[in-house]
């Protein structure tokens, strides 16, 4: 039987990689939006987010930003990151060693909701810190490399009146992209059809439509709505029902010839993988904010390539643009331009794509004139 000197093995691992925390500092801002998001859950007029700055041993700041739904999201996700952070501070430690410790250390607290949203930006700052520091983009860290990508305009197309959608529609347009994502959810189908009607009358055949119903529906009415939709040219059905009956959503893509969509609410890779092993759905799209950072996307990326399923972004293009890049069934970036209200080099589209950037780390560096200008949270 051979020995390993496991002393001297110890030793080396803690000194390859890894990095130490130093301290944290968070920012609640308000963005305002250009194009007002009424969807069958909320009107969203403006959106909390919280900037992270994560000071390391590395020499780099890593940063992190979410979309936190609420202020009082925000200010929760924020307190509980400063607790994380003394949980982990000056010791050597890799993101998936902080993820382990914290989801131990939040065990009882539960590691959903603003736990898990306050863990997965400590894990997205520490992988910017460590792709700076190696001088590479996120994406190359991670074993692909950046590339435009396919993408879709999920800016507007909120619920309204179908001559405003149409208006909205020629608007976003201009930005380049050749797809559109249209909020459903009305109080009838025909309400749900006429909307389809007005933003496809509007686009040439080319340009595809998704559309979302937030959750609004009941199973029996999602297959009711489903079938009649599908005989419009939409390219998928998203969150029709509950986001956690996999179950009943599974029932739902047997039935229609439509593509399900479902994923911004999946809870941790677990959670994805309870939904891909249900056959909830056609389609997948977690967040990065609740799959678990950049490490707990890695780990939804292979499960969804051992399932054959295409996996597309929820929100937060910049960092999510890395990741899509280094995911083998990558699919379409969920393309919204509020960071740019923060950001130095937002995204860029060409081409009808979006350019995933080639800088150092995730690309996400504060113009601090533009964050000055925000309210705050
Ligand atoms: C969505 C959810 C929450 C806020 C804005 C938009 C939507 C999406 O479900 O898929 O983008
Ligand atoms: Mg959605």
């Amino acid at each position: 039987m051979i020995r390993w000197p496991a002393r001297s093995i110890m030793i080396n691992v803690q000194r390859a990689g890894g990095l130490q925390i130093r301290s944290v500092t968070t920012r609640g801002v308000l963005v305002p939006l250009a194009f007002t998001l009424g969807t069958s859950a909320a009107v969203v007029r403006a959106v909390p987010m919280l900037l992270v700055d994560l000071i390391t041993d590395l020499g780099a700041t890593g940063r992190a930003y979410a979309f936190c739904y609420r202020p009082s999201g925000a200010r929760a996700i924020a307190g509980i990151l400063d607790d994380a952070v003394e949980v982990l501070k000056n010791r050597n430690l890799t993101p998936m060693d902080a993820t382990q410790v914290l989801s131990r250390q939040f065990a009882l607290l539960g590691v959903t909701g603003t736990v898990r949203m306050a863990l997965a930006l400590l894990d997205m700052a520490m992988w910017d810190a460590m792709a700076q520091s190696q001088g590479l983009p996120l994406a190359s860290l991670l074993g692909g490399r950046p590339r435009p990508l396919p993408a879709y305009d999920s800016r507007g197309l909120g619920l309204m009146e179908p001559d405003q959608l149409a208006k909205e529609v020629d608007a976003l347009l201009t930005s380049g992209l050749k797809a559109v994502k249209l909020r459903l959810g009305y109080e009838t189908l025909g309400q749900d059809i006429a909307a389809l009607k007005a933003v496809r009358e509007r686009v040439s055949s080319d340009v595809e439509i998704m559309v979302d119903y937030n959750q609004a529906l009941s199973c029996a009415e999602a297959i009711s709505r489903g079938r009649e939709l599908e005989k419009e040219q939409i390219y998928w059905l998203e969150e029709p029902i509950a986001h956690d009956d996999y179950e009943a959503s599974a029932s739902i893509a047997r039935e229609l010839r439509v593509p399900i969509q479902i994923g911004e609410n999946f809870n941790g890779p677990e959670g994805l993988l309870r939904a891909t092993t249900a056959r909830a759905s056609d389609y997948i799209m977690p967040d990065v904010a609740r799959i678990g950072g950049v490490t707990g996307w890695m780990q939804a990326a292979g499960i969804a390539a051992a399932h054959g399923i295409e996996m597309s972004s929820h929100l937060m293009p910049e960092v999510s643009a890395q990741l899509l890049c280094a995911t083998p069934t990558a699919h379409w970036l969920e393309y919204v331009d509020w960071a740019d209200a923060f950001l130095q080099t937002p995204l860029k589209v060409i081409g009808g794509k979006v350019i995933t950037l080639e800088q150092p780390g995730s690309g996400i560096i504060w113009d601090e004139a533009k964050v000055k200008r925000l309210a705050t949270i």
